[in-house]
């Protein structure tokens, strides 16, 4: 990835950690947590392939929330309406990963996007909590679009909305199938890997893998 004129990132599991959840999850089904919140990330990125491939677009909201009433029915979790209300609440609130702030802060000085398939009224409170409104230059949603990634209505936004061409935009996102998805679209992928997972067997691959967002200043400068 040489120096791309802006940079684009996703925002769940790559910015933000999803399974920050796990912890209220785990006061209101003490030892489940971690199972709960695994499954309710499973299912919420299933549904958007699924309702992307029927033409059924729902927003992320919708998608998240029949998520984790479907993840609670599997794991025979008992759950009131308050106990759904408090963990959706918590998606607004989710933590940013530790390195992501001083990484942000190092990049600086180009366009620094968001592109997710998150709602506006999602992700607009998930960046205001987290303090990143001065540092995120522009924040896109699949909204706009109505369909999920990986498709590439999706990609091609952030080209329209930053005015960048594609060649010149680096696309970072700790989901491999995002990053092979903005790769086959023509921006340089970034893949996060914080798990060290093997790469996804979709035929093509990210044109460069990081350990943490740390690496990425070193990388793109
Ligand atoms: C997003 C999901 C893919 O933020 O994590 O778009």
């Amino acid at each position: 990835m040489s120096r791309p004129a802006a940079l684009v990132f996703d925002a769940y599991g790559t910015l933000f950690d999803v399974h920050s959840v796990t912890r209220l999850a785990d006061e209101l089904w003490p030892g489940r947590g971690a199972e709960l919140s695994q499954r309710w990330r499973a299912k919420q990125l299933e549904y958007t392939w699924l309702r992307s491939l029927m033409r059924q677009h729902a927003d992320f909201g919708r998608v998240t929330e029949d998520a984790l009433r479907q993840a609670c029915e599997a794991l025979a979790l008992p759950f009131t309406e308050d106990h759904h209300r408090r963990l959706m609440d918590a998606y607004l609130r989710l933590d940013l990963f530790s390195e992501v702030r001083e990484a942000l802060a190092r990049l600086a000085g180009r366009p620094l996007a968001i592109l997710s398939n998150g709602s506006p009224a999602m992700l607009e409170p998930l960046v205001a909590h987290a303090g990143l409104a001065g540092v995120i230059t522009h924040v896109l949603s699949v909204e706009s679009v109505g369909i999920f990634k990986p498709d590439p209505r999706v990609y091609q936004l952030a080209v329209d909305r930053l005015g960048v061409p594609r060649e010149a935009i680096g696309f970072v996102s700790s989901n491999c199938w995002d990053a092979i998805g903005a790769q086959r679209f023509g921006f340089s992928a970034c893949w996060v890997n914080r798990a060290g997972a093997p790469v996804d067997r979709l035929g093509f691959e990210p044109d460069a893998v990081v350990g943490s967002l740390a690496d990425l200043p070193a990388l793109v400068s």
